[in-house]
């Protein structure tokens, strides 16, 4: 099985994003409850006019089973599973190339908002038993994640072997030392999370 998994670059002047520090440190292959498989990962630009591009670039690349967009809520606490894309862009900050749409649709004359194809509540449990502070989310904002999760419901609209979502992660811890460890609590979740959505293909076979 084929697995996307992005991660943004860093934004609003931090220097790291943990959402591509996790992605990139996921291995390339992965056993799972569905199957081996095969990660491709690679970090979006935080811009409303790249990020969406640069994603259909690579899932038309990669054709993958499985499309999982990860960016950073930095204020939030818990690991954010989002269950809705909806359609407006509302920037509170710029993005990286100064563009900051306010009062947008992401797609002109597309649904108000998409649910995400992945299994949110079975993963949400997932990453609770897992001992990971998780929680389902009905909102991914209205900035570059929101923007690129919408986009990404979109265009999988009409495939339904495709199945895609996004998920939140909390900031990094400011002390170096916590770092390491936190990330390798993220990769750890998103693990869980592919290794969650694998089996539910593996179930409707
Ligand atoms: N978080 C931002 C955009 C990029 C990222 O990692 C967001 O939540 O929209």
């Amino acid at each position: 099985m084929k697995v996307l998994v992005t991660g943004f670059a860093p934004f609003g002047g931090d220097t790291i994003n943990p959402s591509y520090e996790a992605v990139r440190r996921l291995p390339a292959r992965i056993v799972s409850r569905g199957g081996m498989l095969d990660v491709v990962t690679a970090e979006l630009p935080t811009s409303f006019a790249r990020a969406p591009r640069k994603l259909r670039a690579l899932i038309a690349r990669v054709q993958p089973e499985i499309v999982l967009c990860v960016g950073l809520a930095a204020e939030r606490a818990a690991i954010c599973v989002e269950r809705i894309a909806v359609n407006l862009c509302d920037a509170r900050i710029a993005d990286n190339d100064g563009a900051q749409p306010q009062d947008k649709p992401v797609v002109a004359r597309a649904p108000a908002a998409y649910f995400s194809t992945l299994p949110v509540t079975a993963i949400v449990q997932a990453l609770v038993e897992g001992g990971l502070r998780a929680e389902q989310s009905l909102s991914a904002g209205a900035f570059v994640c929101n923007h690129v999760f919408f986009g990404l419901m979109h265009a999988t609209a009409k495939r339904p072997r495709m199945l895609a979502g996004f998920v939140h992660v909390p900031a990094l811890p400011l002390e170096h030392t916590a770092r390491e460890a936190h990330l390798v609590a993220l990769v750890r979740a998103l693990t869980i999370v592919l290794n969650q959505t694998s089996a539910h293909i593996r179930s409707r076979l």
